[in-house]
């Protein structure tokens, strides 16, 4: 039997409480009912009160040295920035979010959270996920798409960050973005694959199709120039490869790209995995524009071709979410960003986004709604004047209907 020595129960004494209380307020955060936020409305989708994941949600063994010897004064050891950006996934009977964690050592890893509801109650496994890596080492990973492949493989394909070798002396800072790819059959043991290779110097955004195309692997891509600006790159892009093993796309074409005066004037990227409908292949995206304060990140939606899931059939104009209230204030202001949803078979569709970088969030619509504000709302017609044109439309046809009545 141990022997409790006056030290160490002295020590105990001193970190149980402060352990326990944090405990009980981290278990209250995990059981807190997430009602809808009743102050939005716009028939499109649903908001939630409350984040479905925080960084307080992060278990607290693996942030504390819970033993009182080692740490007396119950200090924080390992903290934890920001939960955001997470791949998602019906699988077993339960929503899994795959979370970007990431450390205030600024490093990413990912982490599985799940839940039997889709809009509360989500608990993260009890260790992170250990990603295998390739013969270059990753120096950050995050934003895992997930996709449930028709090869029978669930795969993950998430940027890979390393040191840009050609940076001058001095320069900490840039950096080389591309595609990493890991697939597994159980959500628990990952085989990772060689890095994707393409032409573009830069690859950020990157979406594998869940079906074969012409018996290939097919991919969407965000080819771009440089880390942070696009250069001559930018937009979704699309190629196709013939070995997932070792994934190479030898021709990758521009599927979506950046427009003036737009939502993504500045940069977009593919987001979860597309949602195959009747009418086509529906996709929630991210664009970027800038503004005096600097970036800005919306979600938008695009619906492409069944057959040819390269050509967008509808590109609704405008954003479809928008940071606002507190999902615009965090670590990367006025941004909300999704490389998540779960469509389930009733047609129920939830939607994770990030806000600014910090917190995840939960939206919840259907594949008849989003097919309706896909195929009704109309294009961005890209000048003021044509705006107005498009919005008389509107009008003049609900005072027709409204006389009418
Ligand atoms: O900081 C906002 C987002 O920036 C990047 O997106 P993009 O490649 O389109 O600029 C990503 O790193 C994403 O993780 C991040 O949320």
């Amino acid at each position: 039997m141990r022997k409790t020595t006056p030290k160490r129960s002295a020590r105990a004494a001193q970190i149980r409480p402060r352990l326990k209380t944090l405990l009980q307020q981290q278990e209250r955060l995990l059981h807190r009912d997430n009602p809808v936020d009743p102050s939005w409305s716009n028939g499109v989708f649903a908001r939630y009160r409350y984040p479905v994941l925080t960084a307080a949600h992060v278990p607290l063994a693996w942030r504390y040295d819970l033993n009182p010897a080692t740490n007396p004064r119950a200090l924080e050891r390992l903290g934890v920035n920001a939960v955001f950006n997470p791949g998602a996934i019906e699988w077993g009977g339960k929503f899994c979010l795959v979370c970007r964690v990431e450390g205030t050592d600024r490093k990413s890893f990912f982490a599985i959270a799940e839940s039997q509801s889709p809009t509360q109650g989500f608990r993260f496994r009890a260790e992170p996920l250990v990603l295998p890596e390739t013969g270059n080492p990753d120096v950050n990973v995050y934003d895992m798409r997930l996709t449930a492949h028709e090869d029978g493989h669930l795969y993950g394909i998430f940027c890979t960050e390393r040191k840009d070798p050609a940076a001058p002396p001095g320069d900490e800072s840039s950096a080389v973005a591309q595609c990493g790819i890991v697939r597994t059959r159980d959500l628990h043991a990952w085989e990772r694959l060689p890095d994707l290779q393409t032409a573009s110097p830069q690859q950020r955004n990157c979406v594998l199709h869940p079906k074969f195309v012409n018996g290939q692997y097919a991919f969407y891509t965000r080819p771009q120039d440089g880390f942070i600006s696009t250069g001559s790159g930018g937009g979704i892009g699309w190629g196709l490869a013939s070995d997932i093993e070792h994934a190479v796309i030898k021709d990758e074409i521009v599927i979506d790209p950046k427009r003036y005066h737009t939502i993504n004037e500045v940069k977009n990227g593919a987001g979860a995995p597309p949602i195959r409908t009747d009418r086509g292949w529906l996709h929630v995206a991210h664009g970027v524009r800038n503004t005096a304060a600097g970036l800005r990140y919306v979600l938008y939606v695009l619906l492409c071709d069944l057959d040819e899931p390269w050509r967008v059939t509808h590109r609704p104009g405008g954003y479809f979410l928008a940071p606002q209230g507190e999902e615009r204030i965090g670590d990367v202001s006025n941004v909300v960003f999704c490389n998540g949803l779960i469509a389930r078979q009733n047609g129920d569709v939830f939607i994770y986004y990030a806000s600014s970088d910090t917190r995840i969030h939960v939206a919840a619509t259907s594949v008849e709604a989003l097919l309706d504000y896909a195929t009704h709302t109309p294009a961005d017609p890209l000048r003021s004047a044509a705006c107005v044109q498009q919005r008389l439309a509107l009008i003049r046809a609900n005072a027709a209907y409204l006389a009418g009545r």
